[in-house]
Order: C-alpha cells, then structure tokens, then sequence
C-alpha cells in the first residue's frame, strides 16, 4: 500500500477509574473519587476509530495492559485484601496505558540513518503508576511492529530521566512520507508541577533513533503552561505536515522556536492561537489543542477535538472563524470522549501515530470494521458498566477486569499478551 500515517488508539481497558493520580493533570485531580465508566468508555474510544475510518484513514489499536497489574503487586509486597495499601492498589488497577501517546516515541523510515521506523517506549517515571506501563507495552510494541527488516523497537530511556512519548514530540515536513523535521519539547523542572519531559531524555531518543542533526529540533516548553496544567506539549500544541497548530504560550521562548522551526521546515505554516483569544486556562479546560489533525484522502485536513472544545464559546468563536478562514485546516470534527477527558487524556491522547506500510504491520493490531464491530461487542458484555471507587481492589471486580481482558484478547487471537 505504500507508507501512510496509522493512528493506533489505545482501547480504554476494563479497570477504567478516577483515582486521581496525576499531580499537574487538572482533568484527573478535579475528577478524583468521582464514578467512572469502563463499557462506555471504552465504546467512546471504539466510535472515534470508526470515526476516523469512515474518513477514509488506515486505523489501528493497541491493547488494554494487564490489570490489576499483580507483578506490581507483588514487588511493593502488598496484598489485593484487607491489609493491602490503597495508593498502591490505585496504581496497580490504573487503566493510563489508554493514552497511547504516551506509550512511545516514533520516527518513521524517512526520517532515520537505517531506513526504518524506530520506537523508543516510554519510562514514564514522573508518574508511578504511569512508570509500571513499559514492559508490557514494550512487549506489545515487539509483536505488533515484530518485522524487523522495517521496524527497530527499543527499550525505555535509562530512568534517570523522565521520558513521556510522543505526547512531547511533533514531526513537520512536507508530507508524512518523506523526511521530516522531529521537534522534541521538553519542560524544566523546578515549576508548580513536575516537568514530566526531560530535555536529556529527548536528546538521547533522537539520537538512538538515528535522526541527522540538522532534523532534530529541541524546543523548552513554557513552564506557565506546565503551571497551568499543561502537563505534555500536546496539550497546547500539535503538528501536522507544514502545520504547527499552537497557542501563544506553548513555549519558553515563542519567537525563538518558531524561528527555528521556519529554518528547518520550508513552507512551515505556523496557525497561533493568541492568548486574548482564547486563554491558556481556556485552552487546557477544553483541550483544544490536543486535536487530531487529519490529513484526509482528498489532502485538506481536519481537526478532530473533543467536543468540549464546542461548549466553550470563545474557542468554538474561534474554531469556526479557523474553518471558514483560507488556512490549511478546513474541517472541525468533534468526537466525544468524555470519560477519557476527565482524566485528562484526549483524543490525541488516545492514538500514537506511526507513519508505516500497513502490509509491514501485524495485521491484528489493524482495524476494520468487522473487527470494530466484534470488539464492540464484547466492550458491551463484558467490559464493567461503572466502578466505584470502593470497589477498586475487590476480588470480585479484579476477576472481571481480567476476564473482560481476557475476551478481547481471545478476539483479536492475541492471546500471546496475555
Ligand atoms: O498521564 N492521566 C494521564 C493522561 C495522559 C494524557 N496524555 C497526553 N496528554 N498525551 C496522565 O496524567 C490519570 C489517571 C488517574 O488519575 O487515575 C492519568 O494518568
């Protein structure tokens, strides 16, 4: 078929709760405690994919991890019963892995000294139970993308240095099959909240992906938006082909990156949000930024933002003036991801971008509709309907959250995960 952009969502796993455990993540603070939806969850994520296919785009999913994670577990050395540490517990039943942007960092073909697309998973260490995720999705990473005549799969960053994915990793260029500029976005510490991207971390990941020199750019996120709850770049910034779409205070040092990015990128095309436009506290509230922009079959692109972005009125003001405007982005499509959202994760959040051959990628990870459909069905009768927080670190809801798992894996015949 030739190399096309492939979204992999990650499938919202059975275990789906709000415990609150991203300091910095506005989104999950604020929902801390609250009721959560596991089936209609993870039936939002499934519509989104079929959403995207129905454009006329090559989808693919990654799987839920095993929850509760008993490995984990059983290196703290606490039980699952009465005695058992309820913050552990919390970490252990965590659905995060979800937000598949921050499952791994990708530089496609193009852009590397051997030709092939390397992925470097990420260690996520700021975040403990974030940090519990990379064996098994390294292990997942190895069978999907197994062919290693196209595909280099690596191990995390040494922990030293906080490592967060493609959440804080952007690519412009020309289109996504050709050589592109790879744009890192680290955060420095010291701030309000935890800079979860360490600069080293970025470097060491271009450099063992094997970009040029002059195709790597490293570009310091604003500690205000840190501060105000930008947690990963891609809560205030997004890319696609000659498109940086921004907002004013994505980074440290705005006329700086910019410069550099119209430098390495001919024909950049820079759509910047001002501030009196719409407000940072604004943009992170709605998510504005953490957008899906398509490009679509016919070569416009799209925006795919969450819904919320329409129920605040100056950036849907804006959305609506952006679409009628002469710009590269000429469509504005919602989707509704709602129970993810109040975890902070939205619909970027929810994919990691692979630019690939489909024919090279295991085709059970692909989508098409049939599969979507199966998958829905078991989401239907086998994912919880809701979990409360008290019912997190029960027998009775551990022995469902592994079987539901279970099915859907038995479906796809990856049993190998699990
Ligand atoms: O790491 N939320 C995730 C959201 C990740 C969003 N990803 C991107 N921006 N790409 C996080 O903060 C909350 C889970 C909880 O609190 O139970 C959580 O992990």
């Amino acid at each position: 078929m030739g190399m096309v952009e492939i979204n992999f969502d990650g499938l919202v796993g059975p275990s789906h709760n709000y415990s609150g455990l991203s300091l910095g993540n506005l989104a999950a603070t604020k929902n801390a405690g609250k009721i959560a939806y596991p089936r209609a969850a993870a039936l939002q994520g499934l519509a989104k994919m079929r959403h995207n296919m129905d454009l006329g785009l090559v989808q693919g999913v990654l799987l839920p991890l095993p929850r509760p994670d008993a490995a984990f577990l059983d290196a703290m050395a606490t039980g699952t019963g009465g005695g058992a540490d309820p913050a552990l517990t919390a970490m252990a039943w965590s659905a995060s892995s979800m937000w598949t942007a921050n499952a791994a960092t990708v530089s496609p073909a193009p852009d590397t000294a051997d030709g092939r697309c390397h992925f470097s998973v990420a260690n996520l260490v700021t975040m403990p139970h974030r940090s519990i995720e990379w064996p098994d999705t390294l292990a997942q990473l190895r069978v999907a993308f197994a062919d290693e005549r196209h595909f280099a799969v690596h191990g995390p960053v040494p922990a030293t240095f906080g490592d967060e994915g493609a959440a804080n990793h952007m690519r412009m260029g020309p289109a996504h099959a050709e050589p592109c500029v790879e744009i890192f976005v680290y955060g420095r510490p010291g701030g309000r909240f935890p800079a979860r991207q360490n600069e080293q971390a970025s470097r060491a990941i271009a450099r063992r992906h094997g970009l040029a020199p002059e195709r790597a750019l490293f570009i310091e996120q604003a500690p205000e938006a840190i501060a105000a709850g930008a947690f990963h770049n891609d809560v205030v910034a997004v890319a696609n082909e000659h498109v940086l779409f921004t907002h004013e205070q994505a980074f440290a040092d705005r006329e700086g990156a910019y410069a550099a990015i119209r430098a390495a990128v001919p024909g950049a095309e820079i759509i910047e949000v001002p501030a009196a436009r719409v407000s940072l506290a604004d943009a992170i509230g709605s998510y504005l930024f953490n957008a899906q922009i398509l490009t679509l079959p016919d070569g416009t692109m799209g925006l795919v933002v969450p819904g919320e972005c329409m129920e605040n009125p100056g950036v849907r003001g804006w959305l609506d003036e952006m679409a009628r405007g002469n710009g590269p982005i000429r469509h504005v499509l919602p989707v509704d991801v709602r129970q993810s959202m109040a975890n902070g994760g939205g619909p970027a959040c929810l994919r990691l971008r692979v630019v690939a051959d489909p024919d090279h990628v295991d085709q059970r990870f692909l989508m098409t509709p049939e599969k979507l459909e199966s998958m829905a069905d078991i989401v239907t009768r086998h994912w919880p309907e809701s979990i409360a927080p008290a019912e997190i670190g029960t027998p009775g809801l551990a022995d469902r959250v592994i079987s539901a798992r279970n099915f859907m894996l038995e479906c796809l015949n990856l049993k190998e995960l699990g």
